[in-house]
């Protein structure tokens, strides 16, 4: 089996170098939350996993190769006869559009509770899913709830990053479906003023307050640090300074860094600091996945890091 299954959309992102305008020339990259949780665990030498459905088409290919280049186990991925690969524009120069998405009615939106057997069949010892996914159609709702069933997958952990996009739906009607999946996983990541702006929790101890039951929460205050619930205890770990390029992916890099630390045992305080310096890795660069791993890691883990089948 492998250490961890991520599942969600992977878009196709096209990148504007500047303010879009007619004439821009667009560069072609990769980009999903889940995936490039997947791409990080694999480039921390973990064994990890990507399931989700692409369309039959350049996009596809592309976000599929690129996955798989990185280390990931990309078996579990469906190419979808008819519906074609999401895209989305990252447009983030001064003056710039942000993020425009083209995924509405896209190959991951049709995943479904069917796709449920793929992920088992891997031998997940980790589930990883995000906010994003029930937000892209009923269906693949169906797929989240499903996956968070626990009379199935042999006890396997489930990490759910809340990852509310405003653009997909608005935070009231988010908010409810979010918390009451975060309630049903073992491991949740949620960014403090986005639980502020869903749940109306300003501080990390709110957000504990409205979902106790979780094993092991942690709550990112952005520059400020990250603080993890576990049972009655909280441990804060502050964040390193770094020089922001650009923020696309550091939640993703944070929750890989966490969990790759949780996968090898390591202790709340170890798991903070990883998931802030490979989170750190992504904001030094304009790329939404990690592809340099940042210096010091041994020293965080405690041992070397090495390459997948080392
Ligand atoms: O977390 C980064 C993601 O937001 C980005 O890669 C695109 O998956 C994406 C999304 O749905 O926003």
């Amino acid at each position: 089996g492998v250490d961890a299954v991520c599942v969600g959309e992977t878009m196709a992102v096209l990148t504007s170098p500047e303010a879009l305008a007619a004439g821009t020339l667009l560069r072609v990259g990769t980009g999903g939350a889940e995936s490039n949780v997947a791409v990080a665990l694999a480039r921390l030498g973990h064994a990890s996993a990507w399931v989700s459905r692409v369309g039959d088409d350049p996009f596809g290919r592309i976000v599929t190769d690129a996955v798989a280049q990185w280390g990931v186990d990309v078996r579990g991925v469906v190419v979808d006869p008819v519906l074609p690969t999401g895209l989305y524009v990252k447009d983030t120069a001064p003056g710039g559009a942000g993020v425009l998405y083209y995924r509405s009615g896209s190959a991951a939106s049709a995943l479904s509770a069917a796709d449920a057997d793929r992920v088992w069949s891997r031998g997940a010892r980790t589930v990883h899913l995000s906010g994003i996914t029930p937000a892209l159609s009923a269906r693949a709702s169906a797929l989240v709830e499903r996956l968070l069933d626990r009379r199935a997958g042999d006890g396997a952990l489930r990490s759910f990053d809340v990852n509310h996009r405003p653009a997909l739906w608005p935070a009231r009607v988010a908010a409810p479906v979010l918390l009451d999946l975060a309630r049903r996983a073992d491991v949740v990541f949620v960014g403090r003023d986005e639980a502020e702006r869903l749940w109306g929790t300003p501080t990390a101890e709110d957000v504990r307050a409205v979902m106790p039951e979780v094993g092991t929460l942690v709550v990112k205050d952005a520059e400020h640090g990250a603080t993890c619930f576990e049972g009655t205890g909280a441990v804060f770990e502050p964040s390193p300074e770094v020089e922001v390029v650009e923020a696309v992916g550091a939640g993703d890099a944070f929750a890989a860094g966490f969990l790759s630390g949780l996968i090898d045992g390591l202790s709340a305080e170890r798991r903070l600091r990883l998931g802030h310096a490979v989170a750190g890795a992504v904001l030094r660069s304009h790329g939404d996945t990690l592809d340099t791993l940042p210096e010091g890691l041994a020293g965080i883990r405690g041992r070397a890091v090495e390459a997948p089948g080392d």
